[in-house]
């Protein structure tokens, strides 16, 4: 054992050396440091503890002291209720109010379907501009698990560490599976949570899910991803929501503008609906980077704001850029998916623009969206020559998309020697770029003189773009395998893409831990004020700093958010007050066990990214003695910074960055 070892600090009633990928709490007695699972804390009921008492301490100090709740209706239950403060969007106040808003009716936009009728050759025809919805899925090729699929047979087929939604907070806090499902089942439940952000594609449960044919078959990934491509295949097509009665997921685009289905199985969601006008599309923009985005309902920016109730057995799909809103008015759960397609190419393109303009961590944006795009381009390039051979014209749409890849496509290498590459190595892009060019232009020609001749009709009906399916097989042709090498450069590039920090001092121990299968994450207290741009998604990719570097609490605080002085550290009792500023529901705080064996977690650049929806989990939690909780033990410990340092200097070594 060398010195170093041998000095190491113990800690908790196990007496184990600091291992960052578990929660910790500090006793405020002792100091000393404590697995959440040694001591029986979760990490979210962490948030609700004022003064912890570790097992040590409690018999002479007596039992950790809760928060006290001084209103119902403010992300953080123990500011003071002086009647001024506007209503959060999540509350218990504001999932009451919503109840009682009235709004334009959902039958309004929604385009009835039987299952059989959703075809590509529809869509096609008819375009794909409003939501549809399904009631009888004969024919839309979409396999479920039977109706009473339950929390628990969730558990079985899925055993991974998961992210949930503290609603009433609107804040992110991971979890175990195992302990999402006991809680779950309490008869109390003193937290509305609510899980969508558990993509299943890699779990035993996949085999239970067949995504509706229409998702498949449009969708790039499926259609376009080479197998042997150098980034790893991103896999956001089966999700399972698991959502706790009165969950509230705020306005929101899905990320990349992906088009989303969504079945419910049991339960029932009330989904807000706004159509992805120009004008709506410049409020969500401005909306989602104002700072006070929790205290203002969106539906009341727009003129119209649809309501669409959900019943179980029912199957919607949102296209391109519809802003939505998520009620789940029952304890729930829902399947979904999201992909991208063919059908709305500019559309998607805008949203991913406004993703870029408003900051969103890569965590929440659709994983390689760039890549992909240089992918289709390419194929979309072969089928236009194709269709020019057979003298065929393509369809408007498809026209259209390609005008509005270009031109993205064009920005995007602009900034190419700025920024990291997406452009997959086979792929010429300059190259590319003028032959799809050239194509347009060819097919401008082409129409310019037929209107001349007045004979548009001469063309041959164009075929399905996606029909033929050789574009993929083409484009994965010549493509350099990834060595381990690349995987761990790639992945070291992603996270340091997503922590978005600069090189810094180095660490000898990171290394070893870079290349790992990551466990438990642990917890970040968050607080005081932060920009617009961190308050996209800032808890999450805070729990993704824990994730990826150790002794992460200080530094997270540095980096995202500014911590600021503590003012209510007045607020603690033993026991919630029972002076409610509201009718609202409540109920007492519950003995939340852990469970205690470790989960493996997987690396997160091959995770999916997080549900887009929590690009609107921005504020600040609000623990109060944020100093000491739910971080890590800080002695003996490099920083985040100096391990990231590590990872980027390894990635500079090997050109990576430019
Ligand atoms: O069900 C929810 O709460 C959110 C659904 C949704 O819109 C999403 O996951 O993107
Ligand atoms: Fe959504
Ligand atoms: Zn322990
Ligand atoms: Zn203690």
């Amino acid at each position: 054992m060398s010195a170093a070892m041998a000095a190491a600090p113990l800690y908790c009633v196990c007496r184990q050396p600091y291992d960052f990928n578990r929660f910790m709490i500090e006793c405020d007695i002792c100091k000393d440091w404590f697995h959440g699972s040694c001591v029986q804390v979760v990490e979210h009921h962490a948030a609700d503890i004022d003064v912890y008492h570790c097992p040590n301490c409690e018999p002479i100090h007596g039992p950790s002291m809760m928060k006290k709740r001084n209103n119902w209706h403010r992300h953080d239950y123990t500011e003071p209720n002086d009647g001024t403060r506007p209503v959060q969007a999540g509350t218990a106040v504001f999932v009451q109010e919503l109840q009682t808003r009235s709004f334009a009716s959902g039958d309004e936009i929604l385009v009835p379907m039987h299952g059989s009728q959703v075809t590509q050759c529809y869509l096609e025809r008819e375009g794909f501009h409003y939501p549809i919805v399904v009631h009888d899925l004969d024919g839309l090729g979409l396999k479920l698990p039977p109706p009473l699929f339950s929390v628990s047979d969730v558990e079985h087929y899925v055993g991974k560490i998961i992210d949930v939604i503290d609603v009433a907070r609107q804040a992110d806090s991971k979890l175990k599976l195992g302990e999402f499902v006991k809680y779950y089942y309490q008869p109390e439940r003193s937290k509305v949570l609510n899980l969508i952000s558990l993509e299943f594609s890699d779990t035993k449960m996949s085999n239970l899910v067949e995504v509706p044919e229409i998702a498949r078959k449009m969708s790039w990934v499926e259609n376009y991803w080479p197998d042997d491509s150098f980034f790893p295949k991103p896999f956001v097509q089966k999700y399972c929501l698991m959502g706790m009665k009165n969950s509230y997921t705020d306005f929101h685009i899905d990320f990349g503008g992906t088009s989303v289905w969504y079945h419910v199985l049991w339960g029932e969601k009330i989904f807000y609906l706004i159509k992805p006008t120009k004008a709506n599309l410049a409020l969500y923009e401005s909306w989602s980077s104002s700072p006070n985005q929790s205290e203002i309902f969106f539906g009341d920016k727009v003129d119209k704001c649809y309501k669409c109730v959900v019943k179980q057995g029912t199957t919607i799909f949102l296209p391109t850029g519809w802003i939505h809103a998520v009620l789940t008015s029952q304890d729930s759960m829902a399947f979904g998916g999201n992909f991208l397609h063919n059908l709305n190419i500019g559309m998607q393109l805008r949203c991913y623009e406004m993703e870029r303009r408003l900051k969103t961590p890569d965590l929440f944006k659709f994983p390689y969206f760039e890549a992909i795009c240089w992918y289709v381009a390419n194929n979309l390039l072969e089928t236009l020559k194709e269709l020019r051979e057979d003298n065929c014209q393509p369809q408007g749409y498809l026209v259209d998309g390609v005008k509005a890849l270009i031109s993205s496509l064009k920005t995007w290498l602009r900034r190419e020697v700025r920024e990291c590459f997406e452009v997959p190595d086979n792929i010429r892009p300059s190259r590319l770029i003028k032959a799809l060019t050239k194509e347009i232009r060819y097919l401008e020609d082409e129409s310019n003189k037929a209107g001349k001749s007045q004979g548009s009709a001469e063309w041959p009906l164009a075929r399905s773009s996606l029909e033929k399916g050789y574009q993929a097989q083409r484009a994965a042709r010549h493509r350099k395998l990834p060595s381990n090498l690349d995987v761990l450069e790639l992945h070291t590039l992603e996270v340091l893409k997503r922590l978005e920090v600069g090189p810094l001092e180095e660490d000898p121990a990171f290394s070893s831990k870079v290349n790992g299968k990551f466990k438990k994450v642990s917890a970040v207290a968050v607080e005081g004020s932060h920009d617009n741009a961190l308050r996209l998604g800032m808890l999450s990719m805070a729990g993704l700093l824990c994730q990826q570097a150790s002794a992460g609490g200080d530094i997270l605080q540095q980096h995202w958010w500014s911590s600021q002085g503590n003012s209510n550290s007045n607020s603690s009792s033993d026991t919630w007050d029972s002076s409610e500023p509201c009718s609202a529901p409540r109920s007492p705080e519950g003995e939340d066990g852990s469970l205690g064996e470790e989960y493996s977690y997987r690396e997160s650049s091959l995770s999916p990214p997080l549900h887009p929806s929590k690009r609107h989990a921005p504020n600040p939690t609000p623990i109060s003695n944020q100093a000491t909780k739910g971080k890590r033990p800080k002695k003996g410990q490099a920083t985040t910074k100096q391990r990231l340092g590590k990872i980027m200097k390894m990635s500079r070594h090997k050109g990576l960055f430019l």
